[in-house]
């Protein structure tokens, strides 16, 4: 059975596929967004991540019948009242500059103590006969004074996560993968939908065989 990531991030189908490589191996076809021709464009303009993510599982479900998980995540600031939030990818504007972004964000942040934050993912899974639900996942954590490490993507040269003196972009992936806002969000997704996309798997294997 395939499972459209309904994401057009490479940076965030990447980790998908990193975090989803045991049920790759259970037989579980991931797929990205860009890999299915003749997919609408999604409008995001949702006013919260729960929104936006159940915009792009829709989307994607309606306009394919397949299983669809869609990302929306963001960055929450607590001296900013929660900003860049649901407006993280396009903070400094429509071109989506995630250095831009981050410039942003340290000058909104210039001479201010309170540096607390956190990442927060919210998941949808649309499918057939399945009304649209979601998960969240969040890491808390601190935002620096100035871009550290290579590693990542979006604002992880900005993020030391609590307990660590390192960025997301200074960890691992495999570190990052360990306590990500994703990948907590995926644990929880995995916890409330693992035996139904199993079950729809087994369902979808007897169909496709040849005596099924
Ligand atoms: P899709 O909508 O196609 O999934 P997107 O990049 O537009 O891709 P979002 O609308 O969810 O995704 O925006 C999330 C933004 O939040 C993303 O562009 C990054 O700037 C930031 N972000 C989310 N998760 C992140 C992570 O793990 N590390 C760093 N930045 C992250």
């Amino acid at each position: 059975m395939r499972l459209i990531i309904a994401t057009r991030n490479p940076d965030k189908l990447r980790e998908f596929r990193e975090l989803l490589a045991d049920a790759a191996a259970a037989g579980l076809t991931i797929v990205g967004a860009g890999e299915v021709p003749g997919l609408p464009e999604i409008v995001e303009d949702g006013t919260t991540l729960e929104d936006n993510a159940i915009r792009k599982a829709v989307g994607v479900h309606a306009a394919t019948s397949e299983w669809a998980l869609a990302d929306d995540s963001g960055v929450e600031v607590d001296a900013l009242g929660g900003e860049p939030g649901v407006h993280s990818a396009i903070y400094a504007g429509p071109h989506r500059d995630p250095e831009a972004n981050n410039r942003k964000l340290l000058e909104a942040l210039a001479g201010c103590s309170n540096r607390r934050a956190r990442f927060r993912c919210v998941l949808a899974l649309a499918g057939p006969g399945f009304p649209p639900a979601t998960v969240e996942g969040r890491c808390e954590g601190v935002i620096t004074t100035e871009p550290r490490g290579r590693h990542g993507f979006g604002y992880d040269p900005l993020f030391i996560p609590d307990g660590f003196s390192q960025t997301f972009a200074e960890l691992s992936a495999e570190q990052k993968n360990r306590i990500s806002h994703r990948a907590r969000a995926l644990r929880a997704a995995l916890r409330a939908w693992g035996p139904l996309l199993r079950a729809a798997a087994a369902q979808a294997t007897q169909r496709d065989s040849p005596s099924g």
